[in-house]
């Protein structure tokens, strides 16, 4: 398990050691945004106890949101889901069939009544800004972080030398 310092409102799940590559772009992001998380990897399939008991305690840790990787027969994110009412986003591992395609359709066909934020193939960066958005919906401080990476991302481009020639007049 990676932990950030503080008790961790995210909880990153994957469903193998072998997905760590792509979640801890989540974990990189959530650090950035000074969100503590904590990073796991329970397979859905191979030890489905372990993985209840990991989402069974975790509101009472202190998390908020699930972050939820898998690959192939991805049903890990839907699992936790269904275990939880705390809002669950899903990351579909890219994977050799069509760059991921299965990992996608098997997170983000989920019957109703039982939903997943699915953010595209490999998107982890962008299910930690998510998941940091939600919370900041009760957090102001985290807000204003949120805004600063924004801003500085914008400028990031408006500052690239490709776009010297569009730069406004000082
Ligand atoms: C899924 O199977 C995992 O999420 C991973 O993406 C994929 C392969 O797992 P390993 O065989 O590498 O453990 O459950």
């Amino acid at each position: 398990m990676a932990e950030r310092t503080g008790a961790a409102r995210v909880g990153i799940v994957c469903g193998s050691r072998s997905d760590f590559s792509v979640m801890e772009k989540a974990v990189e992001m959530l650090g950035r945004l000074e969100v503590p998380c904590e990073l796991h990897a329970i397979s859905a399939h191979r030890a489905p106890d372990l993985l209840f008991r990991f989402v069974a305690g975790a509101e009472g840790r202190g998390i908020r949101i699930f972050i939820a990787g898998a690959g192939g027969a991805a049903h890990l994110p839907g699992v936790v889901a269904a275990k939880t009412i705390l809002p669950v986003i899903g990351v579909p591992i890219p994977t050799g069939v069509s760059g991921g395609l299965d990992s996608l359709l098997s997170i983000v066909q989920m019957p109703k009544g039982i939903p997943v934020a699915t953010v595209a193939i490999g998107g982890a960066e962008n299910a930690a800004l998510l998941a940091a958005e939600i919370l900041a919906l009760s957090d102001p401080a985290l807000r204003d972080r949120l805004r600063a990476f924004r801003e500085a991302q914008t400028h990031g481009i408006e500052d690239d030398e490709s776009n010297a020639n569009l730069r406004a007049e000082p």
